[in-house]
């Protein structure tokens, strides 16, 4: 052999047998990783076994600046990629809560959800053009896929906008690929052909693997696919000659050199040419089956098991290892050997650091208790307490915290000295816990929505009373001009400038990649803004009516709003959603679902400005902020009257702050949006019948009213009116239990609380379809005055 040769095929043995070693090892940190499951120190688990090569050979394309938007699988890539250490992979399978120990979720998230630390300390983007970034994994499945889209779809904007390119810190002009990992049976969801159409569409250099175990737990291809495969049922697709489209390719998982030429060619396509590839890895094993909840054997037959040992892409690893020379089966033995006590070691020192700091907060109860029971005449109550919490096996923070708490209950009668100290225990781990398991649902850095500076509108003389559209309009033109980040799309926002037009104009004066049409689909519209926001731009992304913010809501849920807190402070997506709603006609577009939003978006600001002048100041205070928010507009105002400020661009609406839009001593009416014009014409009527209304726009249901000032109001008034479009028990039973239990307004109560909204069924057509589904002048008038009539009979009789 030539030495030239000879060499070639020494650096070749070292890369194959340092890729078996590490698929080795993350064989069996999933073997071992069952067995702690079983053996109660963790409470759950589901592994990555059996996809280890194809991983191996996704991870030798990934370059810094690319991105993954995967799932629970990949563990083997996010080790190959250096992202992941073992140690980190048994931490979080404990749920062990530092950041140091578990990087990509501080416990939060079970076991194989990866993620890695985008921001720094203080919430800022890092240079993540250098960086190896996964965004961060959630659990519903193909959820990953309209992120995907966005993260790929910001590397086309980087690579077309010339204006982008100083950017260097976010991207290598456009560079960057985005991989994206699912499972066959999860290709069957909405969701992902929705991505994969869209994909196919933009011309995103987006790189799709498909695991193919050919089950989705214990359901086989059979049910899940047309043509029992996702290539063949996406062939369709396929790009040619003359039509643009995706590149798909099939491989098999245990054919490592063929799977690496795979990725090679892929990757090639997808970087140089960024045209979307869908890399379809057949034969995939699954040795432990799904998860910890089941085992396979249920499910799948002799013959099945048997194949999967033998195409077990370890041991056909193993094989053509031998095969081809590179070792020998000694070798091969000692490597399977040492990935044994690698995984071991990993985990015995994953379970050291977390189980180490439970033991420490156990040994402070015991100790408190101890002491208790030195002062206390309930010595043989604390004992038991005591005794209980020596006792349990893998104690964790609960444990100890219901000993303590149980012990403080148990001598509440006593004046002992150790009180305070098991109060202060208490407190503290209250706080510690706080910040363990309920921080970072919003920003909590210097750029976060409420930090933003509040800068009233300013107007002259000059000021131009417009349509407020326009007012909009204007708001977008100035940010678009001074941030090339910021960016608008969605449907019909690009050539007509949205069905209302507040961007009419906009894209003619900005092109075509500022302004944007996009087709109909709602969930990769997010998924695009997600994308791009986590890439460092500043979207803005429409949902043409709030009625169909529910074809979006999964990727809003899931998703964004958990973002922040998914990772503990480690992703951002600051993007902003506009949308419109409230009035308009019939069932489908006029819909005002706010209780369902409040109830499924926390994490994301929820804004309702009562016209454009207000939401305007709120795109200006979200575009400064590096949270994320929903931004309802008032579909029945882009036509009304409004001046423009002389400061459009520059002036800010705070977030949780609301306007008190008439000021009366009787009744104080709380709502917003649309309902605003509709309740102050109520208010009106209501004062020439002599009863005096303050109504309060509260302006944003979250944050909400954060300085209190509804129940200022009510103290004055002693009594309190919700009134909104969403159904009964929605939005304004939120309102009422942050008004009447969070601020204590029921001690200032005269009347019984009393809510208006709509009737339980969505809004008929048409204008009298409108008056009688929805509340209007009539039905708050009505409300108001027989409050008032209870209360004093004699002032206001009976009107009906
Ligand atoms: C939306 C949603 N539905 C159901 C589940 C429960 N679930 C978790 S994994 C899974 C099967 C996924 O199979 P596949 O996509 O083939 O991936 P695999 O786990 O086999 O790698 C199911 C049904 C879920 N997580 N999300």
């Amino acid at each position: 052999m030539s030495i030239a040769k000879t060499a070639r095929k020494t650096k070749n043995s070292t890369e194959v047998l340092q890729d078996f070693r590490l698929a080795c090892e993350s064989r069996e940190a999933s073997l071992l990783g069952r067995k702690e499951v079983f053996m109660g120190k963790a409470k759950f688990g589901i592994f990555g076994d059996g996809k280890e090569l194809a991983q191996i050979a996704m991870a030798k394309v990934f370059q810094p600046g690319d991105f993954r938007s995967g799932y629970y699988r990949d563990q083997t890539f996010m080790l190959a990629i250096g992202e992941l250490t073992l140690q980190q992979y048994f931490a979080q399978l404990y749920a062990h809560t530092d950041v140091e120990a578990d990087p990509a979720s501080a416990g939060r998230l079970m076991n194989g959800h990866f993620a890695t630390r985008m921001l720094d300390d203080e919430g800022r983007l890092k240079e993540i053009s250098k960086l190896k970034n996964s965004s961060a994994d959630i659990s519903p499945t193909a959820g990953q896929m309209p992120r995907l889209v966005g993260l790929a779809w910001a590397s086309s904007l980087f690579r077309q906008r010339k204006d982008l390119h100083r950017f260097t810190e976010l991207s290598n002009k456009g560079n960057e690929i985005a991989f994206g990992t699912i499972g066959n049976a999860s290709t069957s969801e909405g969701m992902f052909y929705e991505s994969i159409n869209a994909a196919g569409v933009l011309q995103v250099p987006m790189l799709t693997s498909v695991w193919d175990d050919d089950y989705g737990i214990s359901v086989p291809k059979e049910y899940h696919t047309t043509k029992y495969s996702i290539s063949k049922a996406l062939a369709g697709m396929q790009r040619t000659k003359n039509e643009p489209g995706l590149e798909i390719m099939t491989v098999k998982g245990w054919d490592y050199r063929a799977l690496i030429a795979a990725y090679e060619k892929a990757a090639k396509i997808c970087r140089e040419d960024h045209v979307p590839v869908l890399l379809h890895v057949t034969e995939v094993t699954q040795p432990q089956g799904h998860s910890t909840s089941g085992s396979h054997e249920r499910y799948k037959s002799k013959e099945r098991l048997e194949w999967e040992a033998e195409h077990d892409c370890i041991r056909m690893m193993r094989n053509y290892i031998l095969q081809e020379g590179f070792a020998d089966e000694a070798t091969l033995d000692e490597i399977e050997k040492k990935a044994k006590s690698t995984a071991k070691a990993a985990k015995d020192a994953a379970w050291k650091a977390f189980n180490s700091q439970l033991k420490a907060a156990e040994d402070e109860a015991l100790a408190l208790i101890d002491m208790a029971m030195e002062q206390s005449i309930h010595k043989t109550a604390l004992k038991e307490i005591r005794q209980e919490l020596a006792t349990t096996v893998n104690p964790i923070r609960m444990d100890s915290d219901r000993a303590v708490r149980k012990a403080l209950r148990t001598i509440r009668e006593e004046e002992l000295e150790v009180k305070d100290r098991l109060r202060t225990w208490i407190k503290r781990e209250e706080n510690a816990n706080f910040d363990r398991f309920s921080s970072h649902l919003y920003s909590q850095s210097e750029e976060a929505a409420t930090n933003i500076e509040v800068v009233p509108p300013v107007y002259s003389e000059s000021s131009k009373l417009v349509d407020g559209r326009e007012v909009l309009q204007a708001c977008f033109d100035e940010a678009l001009a001074r941030d090339p980040r910021v960016f608008a799309f969605g449907e019909d926002v690009g050539k007509i400038g949205d069905v209302n037009q507040a961007f009419a104009g906009l894209q003619q004066k900005y092109g075509e990649l500022r302004v944007t049409d996009t087709g109909i689909r709602e969930t990769t519209i997010i998924g695009q803004g997600i994308g791009a926001a986590l890439r460092g731009l500043k979207p803005i992304a429409e949902i043409q009516y709030l009625d169909y913010l529910i074809y979006a809501l999964p990727t809003l849920s899931d998703d964004l709003a958990t973002l922040q807190y998914r990772t503990k402070g480690g992703q951002k997506a600051p993007l902003i959603i506009r949308t419109r709603g409230h009035r308009l006609e019939g069932v489908w577009h006029a819909g005002s679902p706010l209780g369902m939003i409040l109830h499924s978006l926390r994490g994301i600001y929820v804004l309702v400005p009562r016209n454009m002048t207000q939401a305007a100041g709120f795109y200006n205070t979200m575009l400064q902020s590096d949270d994320t928010a929903l931004i309802i507009e008032c579909l029945n105002g882009y036509r009304l009257k409004e001046k423009v400020p002389d400061n459009i661009g520059t002036f800010t609406v705070p977030l949780g702050h609301p306007d008190i839009l008439r000021e009366g001593n009787d009744v104080t009416i709380v709502t917003y949006g649309s309902m605003c014009r509709i309740v102050m014409e109520a208010a009106h009527q209501l004062e020439s019948e002599g009863i005096s209304c303050e109504v309060i726009d509260v302006q944003s249901l979250l944050p909400f009213d954060v300085n209190h000032k509804i129940v200022e109001s009510v103290r004055k008034t002693n009594r309190l009116v919700f009134a909104d479009e969403d159904v009964p028990g929605g939005a304004s039973a939120f309102m009422m239990q942050q008004v009447v239990e969070g601020q204590n307004a029921w001690r200032y109560l005269d009347s019984k609380p009393v809510t208006i909204s709509a009737r339980e069924h969505r809004p008929a057509y048409a204008s009298d379809g409108d008056y009688y589904s929805k509340p209007n002048t009539e039905t708050v008038f009505d409300a108001v005055y027989k409050m008032m009539a209870e209360a004093l009979p004699n002032r206001f009789p009976d009107i009906y």
